[in-house]
């Protein structure tokens, strides 16, 4: 007697496995629309691809966050969560092969998938509790009835009247294949409908903010910027120029969905050590305050040198110093028992300015506008903080919505937990735009030209040298200030062959920009950008 004919759901032959693989994607498929619909009644955070995703960027040592962001850049979100997809449907066609033969088990491997789901979604740092479990759960349980019912229809049918009747291994028939891709086609159809809507849903959530932020008249400043000065923008093919623009600028965050916060409903809460008369502001009340405009760069920790993490944009806001002062915040050196200042985002991200720093009299910001638009939402909407001088890391919250005043000693935020610096001013770089590595200019006049920065310092000089040449001095666009980053050129006579440039500023205090290679953690990237190109 053949095994077949034993026990019909014995040694699948390759077709039903192959339907098998089918049923535990279509499975899959449900548990994800599920999902995604239930996380509409809860949050749009909490659906397990967001979530698994969100805890592994929580896990993700500093060394290897850098890495994705050097390989994918602002993609590196999109790369995760392709990733993550991948996996998942890896594993549900593994497990739905496995249920052809083994029903209980591919559905008890389903399950277990939603309970990693929701071990994620309440351990993330913006949970709101254990209802952020209940998408992953619902969507287990359903892709587990799914794939037990697909597998179902998949097993060998005895012919009561003739049992003889079994195929031999690996043949077509004689399993309910109309009762399968009826319930094929019914998987399908059901979780393409729940997952659009749960789609529309999630998206109907941000609909409020988007409409909230189109209703944004920002008020001129009671305290414009300086004009950029006419020749401060150098007009030189290929350098950055001076203000970038919204669209351009880069974006370092661990937002898998970006916010969208309603502004209508938004409050700030200062709190905490030393704060004498705590307060919760609104948008409104923020538009209503005198306004200060202030061209600001703003910098990543995770810029290698020479990389793109840097932008310069005319932020628009209130003067952080006076509305703490209102609160009744002392600097630590008049006495003040708070040196933290703790901004917690509406997603949970924590990040930690020096006290001292805030209140020392720089053009320390609550940015409302960006570039003449109230923040993109991308960039914060409807709050950011802008410290000139510090890296966004430990300055420039987004979508703020908190500020304790703490102390270094008593909390470390989040990316200090993972391992980079408790404090960190920016550090004097300068960049090479134009020409581009590997480039192949033409000998004779070449120009070299590019940025430098060294926030709230300020840039003095710039020089570049020419292979092991001499250092020899750039030509600076005119300066708009310490806070920002300032153009140079430099007009090279090239000839024929392999050239290295370098680059070198030197900024207001009269440091050097050091050659000493570092790198980015734990406090930023230094060294000197080269480029090398061929003339021919
Ligand atoms: N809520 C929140 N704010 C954040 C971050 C974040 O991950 N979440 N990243 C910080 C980092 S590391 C930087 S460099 C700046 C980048 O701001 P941008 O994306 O507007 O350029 O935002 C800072 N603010
Ligand atoms: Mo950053």
């Amino acid at each position: 007697m053949r095994d077949e004919e034993k026990d019909p759901a014995a040694r699948p032959g390759t077709l039903r496995r192959a339907l098998g693989a089918l049923s535990g994607l279509l499975a899959g498929f449900g548990a994800l629309a599920t999902a995604e619909l239930a996380a509409a009644a809860v949050r749009p955070q909490s659906g397990p691809v967001v979530a698994v995703g969100g805890a592994a960027i929580d896990r993700t040592p500093a060394a290897v966050k850098d890495w994705a962001i050097r390989q994918f850049g602002t993609a590196d979100k999109l790369v995760l969560q392709t990733g993550i997809v991948v996996v998942l449907a890896v594993l549900a066609a593994g497990l739905g092969a496995l249920a052809v033969r083994f029903r209980r088990a591919g559905a008890a491997g389903v399950l277990l998938f939603g309970v990693v789901g929701a071990i994620a979604a309440t351990g993330r740092p913006d949970s709101t509790g254990l209802t952020d479990a209940l998408p992953s759960l619902l969507g287990a349980v359903t892709g587990a009835l799914l794939l037990y019912a697909l597998a179902g229809r998949l097993r060998h049918q005895r012919d009561e009247s003739d049992p003889t009747a079994d195929p031999a291994p690996g043949a077509t028939g004689a399993f309910d294949r109309r009762g399968f891709v009826l319930t094929a086609v019914a998987t399908a159809t059901a979780s393409t409908a729940a997952g659009a809507t749960g789609r529309y849903l999630n998206g109907a959530s941000g609909r409020g903010a988007v409409a909230s932020r189109a209703a944004v008249v920002l008020p001129r400043p009671g305290s414009p910027a300086r004009p950029v000065p006419a020749r401060a923008g150098l007009r030189i093919p290929g350098i950055s120029p001076f203000v970038t623009g919204n669209t351009d600028f880069y974006r370092v965050d661990t937002a898998l969905v970006v916010p969208k916060v309603d502004a209508g409903t938004w409050r700030l809460r200062v709190h905490g050590r030393g704060v004498r008369r705590p307060a919760v502001f609104t948008y409104d009340s923020l538009l209503r305050r005198e306004l200060v405009e202030r061209d600001i760069t703003l910098t990543c920790v995770s810029n290698e040198v020479g990389g793109p993490y840097t932008g310069t944009a005319r932020w628009l806001g209130v003067r952080l110093a006076d509305l703490l002062a209102e609160c009744g915040v002392r600097p630590p050196s008049q006495g003040g028992p708070a040196d933290q200042l703790v901004a917690r985002s509406v997603d949970g991200m924590t990040l930690g300015t020096p006290v001292e720093d805030v209140l020392d009299g720089r053009d320390a910001l609550l940015a409302l506008g960006m570039n003449g638009e109230p923040l993109p939402f991308a960039h914060g909407f409807p709050v950011r903080m802008v410290v000139p001088g510090l890296y966004g890391y430990v300055s420039a919250c987004k979508w703020i919505e908190d500020l304790e005043l703490t102390t270094f000693d008593a909390y470390d935020p989040y990316w200090v937990k993972r391992g980079w610096a408790r404090r960190a001013p920016v550090k004097t770089q300068s960049r090479i735009d134009t020409p581009k590595p590997f480039a192949r200019p033409k000998a004779g006049p070449v120009m070299v030209a590019g940025v430098a920065w060294a926030q709230h310092r300020g840039i003095d000089k710039v020089e570049v040298r020419v292979d092991d040449g001499p250092w020899q001095e750039a030509r600076l666009a005119e300066d708009a200030g310490r806070d920002t980053w300032r153009q140079w050129s430099f007009p090279w006579q090239a000839t024929k062959g392999g050239h290295t440039l370098t680059v070198r500023a030197t900024d207001r205090t009269g440091a050097v920009q050091t050659a000493r290679r570092t790198r980015t953690v734990p406090d930023g990237a230094s060294g000197r950008h080269s480029v090398v190109v061929t003339v021919e």
